[in-house]
């Protein structure tokens, strides 16, 4: 029978089905494993990511399965979002029909692929059975303060036409989904008070010891914990007092100039008490600074800009008045948007000193050398030292100074030690339709009101029409949005804007858990057992998007008792799996270099396509793709298949029971056994410990090799062969499931072996019988060979000095010394 995995793959995949083995339940009695991977976005059809990203998950899930652990393994779908909006546009279809359609796509493609998910779990953010918690949990953070509407300025992409957090500008200022770049807007909005976590999402960072470092190191920065001191300064002449925030407050004798942002409410305030021309100025500069996007105002490089105010602030300790500027490069909604500028040990004030001719005062050096000259000094030196020129301070570590000078002014009462993150509070308010819609209606009687939770949920309508000029289409639909008032019952208007989807990922891991719940976004026992995700595979862009706001979720769903209260972390290991390339650029439509995985498994199977991605490249490097790869891919499982198939009758009638290391005589049944259970021992490693797959891979392919060179002589024989079989089977099962479990049954096994329990390594076979000894004469090494293993020093070096090689080697000289190492080396010191 040739191998004609078109025949057996729909075939096993249909038994495996509906025999229910991936199908999992709570059972206290067995270790569990919870194997996730992100879930796709439902666009049309996988992409070869996809495939790579699943195929991993699959092989650990399986793996883990066999090794005898509970494995949950779900698939869903993150299924609303803009794509949906689009396509709605273009192909006049309604954003459900076309988000529906590509979910039962995408999930035949994934049956397709073999994948052992249990499928009663699927999970689509777009179902109101899930969206409906969405709602509910929105109400819930609200009822604890999380959720707020603030006037603010927000990132606005003109493309989207929406909002957007700023975990989703990106890339210095762009929108992560389209890339146009990004600008503010002064909105009214809905926001999730994410930074009263921000302490407990750095702290957490230290345990995630299964995490990449550098998505660690990603999350640390993006948080940005930093450690100043909050102070005041008086404005000379006006009874108004500017706020600054400094990690540098031991440079307080430096500061030359002071300068606030664009959209600081001071900007007015000083317009209004100058007047005339000076006003109309400063107004027109900030606006023209506020409207630039965050990308041009902070790029590298580009030339720093501000206005002097003609008002001066006064340094708390010295007591001198330094000018107050309008710069760009200052951030509104960062620290207090207002800076005290100290040229010499910052660059960026450096920058802007040297442009406006502001002076440059050190007051830091080196530890033995003394300071340099502002006036020509060619850059700030942001670096340690000591503090000079500093009165109280000087002489101190840099590090002291701080202290001292914190103690200062807090001491003084005129500022106070503070904690500043760079973390912004989530922005959650879309201007879209596709999304689940906000819970909450605006009342001129009442204000704002949340929809009562027996209300829930608050259903998209399905029947609408995308206006063509873009714009949310819930806006348009008085018959939706008008409604009566939960409190007084008067008329009143349904919130139009819908949640970011971030929101919908930020939990659905737990609803895997129990998605059938429905009183409970999920059930609390199935969670508290699942939880938390043990293996987690996906891409590193999600670092600091998806991957913060569940951990974030899951801390405030800890506090709220929805998951137990020492849960406070979603995902123990993370993956980030690299990309797939081809001619040396990642696959993209845009660049026109992709693969269809559809096609690539009807020419060639879905366990080629798995085995290829597995073992040409380890998970996290880019994997170059190369049809001559997949080719050998599908050599190697047909030299698998003919193993088999050409040894069939005696590997069917060979005895299934072990034949013991003890009782083999023959040096290449010996020598068969060991290499079956080495291999056994090292894939076993490879997967469990080191997670190198690919290595794996190479192993299998040698086990084959000595398989299909061994001739059995005898009945052991045989039962070695069919036991050497069997485990390249097992081994290879969790990388091409469907050709092993067919040759496991043409073997005459009954059970599957998709959950077949992994194989034992039998130590007793992994004993050497010989080893190999380097002979040296005076550290020179003159020849190899090959002794018993397992023998003493003495009797090594009685077996070395009886051959004749050695005999005459050493003839006339004089031994002065031997030194033997078991199993290693001879080396013998001689004279003459
Ligand atoms: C004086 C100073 C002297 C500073 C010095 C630095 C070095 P991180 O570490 O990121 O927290 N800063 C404060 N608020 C700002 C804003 N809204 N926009 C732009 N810059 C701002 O950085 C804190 C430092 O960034 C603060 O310390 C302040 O500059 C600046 F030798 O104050 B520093
Ligand atoms: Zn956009």
């Amino acid at each position: 029978m040739p191998y004609d995995f078109s025949a057996i793959e729909p075939k096993w995949q249909k038994a495996w089905a509906d025999s229910k083995i991936f199908e999992v339940e709570v059972d206290h009695s067995k270790e569990k494993f919870y194997c996730l991977e992100m879930f796709p976005y439902p666009s049309g059809a996988l992409h070869m990511g996809h495939l790579r990203n699943y195929s991993i998950g699959d092989l650990l899930a399986r793996f883990l399965r066999m090794q005898g652990l509970n494995v949950l393994y779900p698939m869903g779908f993150d299924a609303f979002g803009m794509p949906a909006e689009n396509a709605a546009i273009k192909n006049k279809t309604a954003p459900s029909d076309w988000t529906w359609s590509n979910i039962e796509h995408m999930t035949q493609q994934l049956k397709n692929a073999g994948y052992s998910y249990d499928w009663r779990r699927r999970v689509e953010t777009c179902n109101v059975d899930y969206y409906r918690w969405n709602q509910w949990l929105f109400l819930q953070f609200y009822k604890k303060g999380l959720v707020y509407r603030k006037h603010a300025p927000v990132n606005w992409c003109d493309k989207c036409q929406t909002v957007l957090a700023n975990e989703q500008v990106v890339d210095d200022g762009v929108c992560w989904r389209c890339g146009t770049p990004v600008t503010k807007r002064d909105l009214d909005q809905w926001f999730i008070r994410i930074t009263d976590y921000a302490q407990e999402l750095v702290d957490c960072l230290d345990d995630l010891k299964g995490w990449p470092e550098r998505v660690v190191t990603m999350q640390r920065n993006w948080i940005g914990r930093s450690e100043g001191v909050h102070f005041e300064m008086e404005i000379a002449d006006t009874d108004l007092k500017l706020e600054a925030f400094t990690t540098r407050i031991d440079t307080i004798f430096g500061v030359t100039f002071v300068a606030m942002a664009a959209e600081h409410p001071y900007v007015e305030k000083f317009a209004e008490m100058a007047g005339g021309e000076k006003a109309a100025e400063m107004r027109a500069f900030a606006k023209r600074m506020a409207s630039r996007s965050t990308i041009e105002r902070t790029a590298v490089g580009t030339d720093k800009e501000g206005m002097d105010t003609g008002f001066f602030a006064v340094n708390p300790v010295t007591g001198e008045k330094s000018p107050i500027w309008i710069a760009d490069y200052i951030l509104t909604d960062y620290g207090t948007g207002a800076i005290m500028g100290v040229p010499a040990h910052d660059q960026r004030d450096f920058d802007f000193a040297r442009k406006y001719n502001i002076p440059v005062i050190t007051v830091v050096r080196p530890v033995d050398e003394p300071a340099p000259d502002g006036a020509t000094m060619p850059a700030a030196v942001a670096a340690d030292g000591v503090a000079c020129n500093s009165g109280f301070l000087d002489g101190l570590p840099t590090e002291e100074a701080i202290a001292r000078a914190a103690e200062w002014f807090e001491e003084h009462g005129k500022g106070k030690k503070e904690v500043q993150f760079r973390l912004r509070d989530w922005l959650i308010s879309r201007q879209r339709y596709w999304g689940t819609p906000i819970p909450m209606v605006y009342c001129d009687h009442c204000g704002i009101v949340p929809v009562p939770e027996e209300q829930l949920p608050v259903e998209l309508p399905l029947d609408i029409e995308m206006p063509a000029n873009g714009g949310n289409p819930l806006a348009q639909r008085p018959d939706w949005y008008n409604t009566t008032c939960p409190v007084c019952g008067g008329p009143a208007r349904r919130e139009t804007d819908t949640i970011d989807t971030f929101f919908c990922s930020s939990w659905y891991f737990d609803r895997y858990t129990s998605p059938w719940s429905t009183d409970m976004p999920f059930d609390k026992e199935a969670a508290a057992y699942w939880m938390t995700v043990d293996q987690y595979i996906g891409g590193i862009e999600h670092a600091c998007l998806h991957l913060i706001y569940a951990r974030f979720f899951t801390k405030v769903l800890s506090d709220l008792g929805l998951l137990p209260a020492d849960m406070r972390e979603p995902f123990k290991r993370l993956l980030t799996q690299g990309m797939v390339i081809k001619d040396g650029a990642k696959m993209s439509k845009s660049i026109g270099n992709v693969v269809d995985p559809d096609e690539i498994i009807k020419k060639y199977g879905a366990d080629t396509a798995r085995l290829f991605i597995l073992f040409a490249a380890p998970p996290e490097k880019d994997l170059d793709w190369s049809e001559r790869g997949v080719e050998g891919a599908n050599r190697f499982l047909g030299r698998v298949w003919r193993l088999v198939e050409q040894n069939l009758d005696g590997l069917r009638t060979a005895s299934a029971e072990r034949v013991a290391m003890g009782s083999l005589t023959l040096p290449a049944e010996r020598d068969m056994k060991r290499i079956i259970h080495s291999t056994l021992d090292r894939v076993t490693k490879d997967i469990r410990e080191e997670r190198q797959f690919n290595t794996a891979v190479a192993r299998l392919m040698e086990l084959t090799n000595a398989l299909i060179s061994f001739a059995p002589e005898d009945a052991k024989g045989w039962s070695i062969k069919r036991e050497g079989v069997e485990t390249l089977l097992c081994c290879l099962s969790p990388f091409a499931p469907h050709i092993t479990e067919e040759l496991w049954h043409q073997l005459g096994n009954e059970d599957f072996l998709s959950v077949h329990r992994w194989f034992e390594v039998d130590k007793s076979a992994l004993v050497e019988d010989s080893a190999t000894v380097v002979l040296q004469i005076n550290g020179k090494v003159r020849e190899q060979f090959t002794v018993s293993a397992g023998l003493s020093k003495e009797d090594l070096l009685a077996e070395v000095m009886s051959r004749e090689e050695t005999k005459k080697r050493l003839e006339g000289k004089e031994i002065v010394k031997t030194i033997a190492v078991p199993g290693k080396l001879v080396n013998i010191v001689v004279k003459g």
